[in-house]
C-alpha cells in the first residue's frame, strides 16, 4: 500500500506541473495573438462634402485613421464607444491631414461640422450623400 501511494504522488505532481505548463504556454500563446497585429493607417478621403469610404469596416486596435482634406472640413466625433475620448479636428482649410489613433473597441461614428450633423451620423443606416462616416474598433 505504502508502494503504491508513493507511486502515484509524483504521478499527480507531473500531472498539475503540465496543466499548469498548458496554462502558461495558452497565456503566451494569447498574448502573442492579441500583441502581434501591426498597426496600420487607412485613409479617408474628405472631398466633395463626403468622406471616401465613409464606413472604414473594421479596423484592429491601435490602428490609425488620417483623414485628407482637399476642401474645407473637419472631423468630430459623434458617437462612440464608452471609455473612448471624443474628438473635433480643427476646421481644414486646403490640403492637410488630421490623424488619430484608436485603442477602444465597438463602432465609432464621425461626421463634417460644417456640412452635417451628430444626428446624421448617428443613424442606423448612415446616408450616402452625408458627410459622415463610421468605422468599428476590432
Ligand atoms: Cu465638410
Amino acid at each position: 500500500m505504502q508502494q503504491h501511494k508513493r507511486n502515484r504522488i509524483p504521478t499527480y505532481a507531473a500531472a498539475a506541473a503540465a496543466a499548469a505548463a498548458v496554462a502558461v504556454a495558452g497565456v503566451l500563446f494569447v498574448g502573442t495573438l492579441l500583441t502581434s497585429a501591426t498597426p496600420r493607417t487607412i485613409n479617408v478621403v474628405a472631398g466633395k462634402n463626403l468622406y471616401a469610404p465613409q464606413n472604414l469596416g473594421n479596423i484592429n486596435s491601435g490602428d490609425t485613421i488620417t483623414w485628407a482634406n482637399n476642401s474645407v472640413h473637419d472631423v468630430t466625433s459623434a458617437r462612440i464607444p464608452a471609455g473612448a475620448t471624443p474628438w473635433s479636428s480643427p476646421i481644414q482649410v486646403g490640403a492637410s491631414t488630421f490623424s488619430r489613433t484608436f485603442t477602444v473597441p465597438g463602432n465609432y461614428r464621425f461626421y463634417c461640422s460644417i456640412h452635417s450633423t451628430d444626428t446624421v451620423a448617428n443613424a442606423t443606416t448612415q446616408s450616402p450623400s452625408e458627410m459622415v462616416g463610421q468605422f468599428t474598433v476590432l
